[in-house]
């Protein structure tokens, strides 16, 4: 009897649930809450929207949201896409970081993937954002120069090791900062050449949080960010009160040695190596 009951209860959570999921049914509009468009770039048989949460594509870590249309609007949601950001200097051109795309978490219509841009653009000198994608077989091109903005605080650094590779790391977290043992994430790549960026493993990304405003005055209980299995390099980050920090920064390969950076000690206020925060 009891177990009956149980039963009749379990279909009956079931049979509210497949309701309500019908009625919910998401429109490819829904899945962008919370986004706003950065820019629509097409070609003569689709669109894509590209959506981040300011609005803008910014120097740092992007993650980017887009949505693929038929020229009559009709979303389309069984591409196979790929893209690659390049930046069209005066002299040279090169790539950044940049991930592969899938589709964003319980959406049908929206891809995602992010972007590191190690440097805004200017009217002479641009960023151009190329996407390829498959539908049923038959392959497309869109491509488009895309703005980059600077932000006012660094959260990007592109820099030499003394190991003579090129290095660009970028703060992922905190992205709202706040008085508190804040989580801190980062990625690590080395330029492989100038349109090859691949990630770095094992190393270690110390830090040290300094109030310059303050007698550069430090906070307690940080922990140093090291590598996890999703390859994102995590730690803490400690705030003890709202204003502007330099987050002081050394780069550690897998051995130990200091490939960039310098500790704040003595007559050193900050090291070469730093990503910034204001709140
Ligand atoms: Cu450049």
């Amino acid at each position: 009897m009891k177990s009956l009951f149980i039963w009749g209860l379990l279909s009956l959570t079931l049979l509210v649930s497949s309701c309500s999921k019908n009625d919910e049914k998401p429109a490819s509009a829904d899945e962008l809450q919370g986004l706003q468009l950065v820019k629509t770039l097409s070609n003569a048989t689709h669109s894509i929207d590209l959506y981040t949460s300011s609005g803008k594509f910014e120097t740092g870590y992007n993650p980017i949201f887009f949505q693929l249309k038929t020229v009559n609007g009709n979303p389309v949601n069984n591409a196979a896409i790929t893209w690659m950001p390049v930046m069209k200097m005066m002299n040279m051109s090169h790539s950044c970081p940049f991930s592969t795309i899938g589709k964003k978490q319980d959406a049908a219509y929206t891809f995602q993937g992010f972007i590191i841009f190690q440097m805004p653009g200017s009217d002479m000198e641009y960023w151009e954002l190329s996407l390829n994608y498959t539908i049923n077989g038959e392959s497309f091109t869109i491509k488009d120069r895309i703005q980059v903005t600077d932000r006012t605080r660094k959260t990007v650094q592109s820099f030499l090791g003394t190991d003579n590779k090129r290095y660009v790391l970028a703060m992922m977290e905190p992205a709202d900062p706040k008085v508190a043992l804040n989580d801190m994430s980062g990625l690590l790549y080395t330029m492989t050449n100038m349109m090859q960026f691949d990630p770095v493993d094992n190393y270690t990304i110390q830090i040290d949080p300094r109030m310059p405003g303050m007698g550069n005055h430090g906070s307690p209980n940080n922990v140093h960010l090291t590598q996890g299995t999703d390859k994102i390099y995590r730690g803490k980050l400690s705030l003890t009160m709202s204003g502007y920090w330099k987050i002081n920064l050394q780069l550690l390969d897998a051995t130990g040695a200091v490939l960039k950076g310098e500790p704040v000690a003595g007559d050193n206020e900050s090291s070469s190596l730093f990503f910034e925060v204001e709140f």
